[in-house]
């Protein structure tokens, strides 16, 4: 018989036909799932949907939780590693095409890429109409919250533009040539372009808050490609709409994908729905991991990305 795999995301394909071909693909919203709690060894989920404590509760034979992602904000990791539950991500293989995704946002604000594009679609460019000139990303600093994988891809491509490179981490770091600053206050101060790379626990929870926006200051920009709950939206929504920052480019909101609607009457943001790995090259990549993982450990070995087996 084939393992029963108890499904909250799917995987591109080919390789979610390879899946059920060899497993018992059984999702969450299906009835039978309920009937099934007892049998699931495994779980199959994304980054941003993680799995509710709830669930974990209900699986008593659960041993494995394959994320389809790298974020593991939506997973209780000290219930898992009490219960001695792998959880496994797809560590490593979407670094690249987050960090391009911080770039473009950083572009794409500093540059107004989304008005341009509505000027020329509406026919404003046509009437002989003007548009107000962007800003240079080189000789801009750009402070990166969060010197993991990602934000060091994102320095590297960032010397590429010609930028200054700034950090905040929470342990200490060091990289030739770039600055580090002891708070996310002073990277912030010192900053053009605020890049939030840092991942989302208890601890970063609102850690852009109005202190580091004032920081930021009027001619300020803020990117982030982490998760939402990293910045105090509300306090980033009012010094948007008072022009106290100059704009943001985001990838990641709170209450995706029912976003605050505060967001939608801007006019000093570039907005994109949490795409950062959504590549098919990554797609594909982070597939393969997620199998790779379910497939050692039904073979008995250590899922080879697991995040947990270090606490058992
Ligand atoms: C995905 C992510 O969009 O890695 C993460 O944590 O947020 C993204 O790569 C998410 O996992 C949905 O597949």
């Amino acid at each position: 018989m084939a393992e029963p795999i108890l499904t909250f995301d799917t995987l591109i394909e080919p390789i979610g036909s390879q899946m059920a071909e060899r497993y018992e693909l059984i999702s969450a919203d299906d009835a039978k799932a309920q009937e099934r709690l007892g049998d699931f060894r495994v779980a199959l989920t994304n980054g941003g949907l993680g799995i509710e404590a709830a669930w974990i509760e209900k699986l008593p034979k659960l041993e494995l939780i394959a994320v389809n992602g790298v974020g593991t904000d939506q997973i209780d990791l000290d219930l898992c590693a009490a219960r001695r539950i792998h959880v496994a991500t797809t560590l490593g293989v979407l670094t690249d095409d987050v960090a391009d995704m911080a770039l473009g946002l950083t572009l794409a604000v500093l540059r107004d890429l989304g008005r341009g594009q509505d000027f020329v679609r509406s026919g404003e460019w046509a009437e002989g109409k003007t548009l107000p000139l962007g800003r240079s990303l080189k000789g801009k600093r750009i402070g990166i919250v969060g010197l993991g994988a990602i934000g060091r891809a994102i320095g590297e491509r960032a010397q590429a533009f010609k930028m200054d490179i700034g950090f905040w981490n929470r342990s200490e770091k060091s990289v030739a040539g770039w600055t580090t600053f002891s708070t996310p206050v002073a990277l912030a101060e010192w900053a053009d372009v605020l890049v939030v790379a840092v991942a989302a626990t208890g601890e970063t929870q609102g850690l852009i808050d109005t202190s580091v926006l004032e920081a930021l200051g009027r001619d300020g920009f803020v990117v982030n490609i982490a998760r939402g709950s990293v910045i105090d939206e509300v306090a980033l929504l009012d010094a948007l709409e008072a022009r106290s920052i100059a704009g943001a480019g985001l990838d990641v909101f709170l209450n995706e994908p029912r976003i605050d609607p505060r967001f939608a009457k801007l006019d000093n943001v570039f907005l994109v729905p949490h795409v950062g790995s959504a590549t098919i090259e990554t797609r594909t990549a982070m597939a393969q991991l997620v199998k790779d993982n379910v497939d050692a450990y039904l073979a008995g070995q250590e899922p080879p990305t697991s995040i947990t087996a270090k606490h058992f």
